[in-house]
């Protein structure tokens, strides 16, 4: 399948500067050459830029409102229009821009008459809504966005959201009360770093795959830094300790290749400005890589 790289160098989810050098830190770590040593064919189509935005936001403790309406519109219709040429990979920026590109693919697929799901490899749920954030940070809202939840004034709407019980959160291992209140009364699945520790990380998520590949299901992939530990992955702003590990992450991403169900992937939270020498940003190519079918020997994944 074809590839497209496009950039998203938002950076309006969170206080902290520096997610807007994260798609050329991707360019710069090789990534269209690591895809096209698969024998992938990658056109990269450069960087985005938000749509004018004058939406007033709701409350004044959230941070760059308008800055994130504007990309929320321009993202979500860049991507339901690169779902027509390939598979998209969207170089974050900060984890604000799934809300679009999610939107996004998620009308493609509805266009298509095929269910949506998404994969979210993160520390954190991301699933405060833009009143009970503390922070104001719109990163940690994208997936009340969409599944759906109100307060997104000025966003454009999900016709549909997706399915709550087609959204997998997985990495969980900082989740705040308001979230983890609202995640409890919901069906979005979701496995905290414990689970993966008991049953290791293949188990919950070969459960996942298989309700998607069962159901035609298209399959967007949001990988944010911070899933991975930081002492392996370093350049993101919001570092939590007990994060996967490079072998559990390499794993995830080769058993997502696996399904045969992956059609967009997002590449989010990156900080350069925070890397040592492009470690983060050259790991991260690695997993896109493994995603796409990069291997030491095929074999199958084995069944759980
Ligand atoms: C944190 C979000 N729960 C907040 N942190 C995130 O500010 O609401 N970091 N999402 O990646
Ligand atoms: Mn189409
Ligand atoms: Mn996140
Ligand atoms: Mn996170």
């Amino acid at each position: 399948r074809h590839i497209l790289l496009i950039g998203a160098p938002v950076d309006s989810g969170k206080r902290r500067r520096g997610c807007l050098m994260g798609p050329d830190a991707y360019r710069t770590a090789g990534l269209r050459e690591s895809l096209t040593d698969l024998g992938l064919t990658v056109t990269d189509r450069g960087n985005l830029a938000p749509a004018l935005h004058d939406t007033p936001a709701p409350d004044g403790h959230l941070h760059a409102w308008g800055e994130t309406v504007g990309w929320t519109r321009a993202l979500a219709e860049a991507a339901e229009a690169a779902m027509d040429s390939g598979l998209p990979i969207f170089l974050g920026g900060d984890h604000a821009l799934s809300a679009g590109t999610v939107a996004g693919v998620a009308r493609h697929a509805v266009r298509q008459g095929r269910p949506q799901f998404v994969l979210w490899l993160d520390a954190h749920s991301d699933f405060h809504t833009p009143e009970s954030t503390a922070s104001g940070h719109l990163h940690g809202t994208p997936v009340a966005y969409i599944a759906g939840r109100a307060g997104f004034d000025g966003f454009p709407p999900l016709t549909p959201p997706v399915p709550e019980e087609n959204i997998c959160l997985l990495g969980l291992r900082s989740v705040d009360p308001a979230e983890r209140a609202a995640l409890q009364d919901s069906r979005i699945r979701r496995h905290d770093m414990r689970e993966i520790d008991e049953t290791g990380i293949a188990r919950p998520l070969a459960a996942f795959l298989d309700t998607v590949a069962r159901a035609g299901g298209a399959l967007h992939v949001s990988l944010d830094v911070d899933f991975l530990d930081p002492s392996v992955a370093p350049a993101v702003g919001t570092t939590v300790p007990g994060g996967a590990t490079v072998r559990e992450a390499h794993l995830a991403m080769e058993m997502i290749c696996d399904s045969g169900c992956l059609t967009s992937l997002d590449l989010v939270e990156l900080n350069p400005f925070l890397d040592e020498r492009g470690r983060t940003a050259s790991l991260m190519v690695d997993m896109a890589a493994s995603a796409l079918g990069r291997r030491i020997f095929d074999r199958p994944t084995p069944r759980f």
